[in-house]
């Protein structure tokens, strides 16, 4: 095998806060990561809610995450491209990871063939039938006007307004059950309907959900969920014939 030749994908970071390890703790375990797949990756794919919190002000930007930020630059300097999609937690990215970080910013799902497959790429949110009330709300908050107008807040309240905001979203995403297969049910239908129109589809790559799964919705079709870095440290790798869920482990 050639070196560079797999791609990885992770999602869910949620950086910002802190769970059974701290945000801190947590952020210096992925720059261990990826300085541990930088030997044989060709791209990374970090598929959103890697802040628990974001928004940029014009001229204002959210303290800390430097390690990552940092890291992230050294590896695209080194010619390993870096995706990297906007989540429900963390839409309110425009271009300062693009122009100072120098990531592919992706703004919605995003399709893609890598070494012959075809890839269906997003981060879950709003995605398959149900969730009304989500999607009203990320109307509202993907609306221009409302970004402008919470944006004239000064920063030190509207950051933590948001903090607040980020944190009883996230209550009510925690795990709808000890079976992956009904977690994710909400995308995994999402899947088989884009299949039906797409047939060509190969895998379905995903976060949001938080519980790992790799699941078979056609005969050489995958749903696949990355989990997360907040309990389950998971992450995906496409080898450039089969693709397989990981755990970071020391
Ligand atoms: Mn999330």
């Amino acid at each position: 095998m050639t070196p560079h030749s797999k791609t990885y994908f992770a999602s869910d970071f949620h950086l910002g806060v802190d769970a059974d390890l701290s945000s801190l703790d947590r952020e210096k375990m992925i720059i261990r990561w990826l300085d541990r797949i930088s030997v044989d990756a060709r791209e990374i794919y970090l598929v959103g809610d890697i802040f628990d919190y974001w928004f940029e002000y014009r001229h204002v930007v959210p303290k800390g995450y430097f390690r990552l930020f940092h890291k992230l630059n050294e590896l695209i300097e080194s010619g390993i491209p870096i995706h990297f999609f906007k989540g429900n937690h963390d839409l309110w990215q425009y271009e300062y990871l693009e122009r100072d970080i120098g990531v592919t910013m992706h703004h919605g799902p995003y399709e893609t063939t890598i070494d012959g497959s075809q890839f269906f790429i997003a981060h879950g949110d709003g995605l398959g039938p149900g969730d009304i009330k989500y999607k009203v709300i990320k109307g509202i908050l993907t609306n221009r006007m409302c970004q402008r107008l919470f944006s004239i807040l000064h920063p030190n309240f509207g950051l933590s307004m948001m903090r607040r905001m980020s944190h009883k979203s996230r209550n009510g995403h925690t795990l709808i059950s000890s079976d992956p297969i009904i977690t994710n049910q909400q995308c995994i239908t999402f899947c088989k309907e884009h299949l039906a129109t797409h047939p060509n589809t190969h895998y379905y790559v995903m976060g949001h959900w938080h519980h790992p799964l790799i699941h078979p919705i056609g005969p050489l079709n995958y749903y696949i969920n990355l989990g997360d870095w907040v309990s389950y440290f998971s992450y995906g790798v496409w080898n450039g014939s089969s693709f397989d869920l990981a755990y970071y482990q020391e």
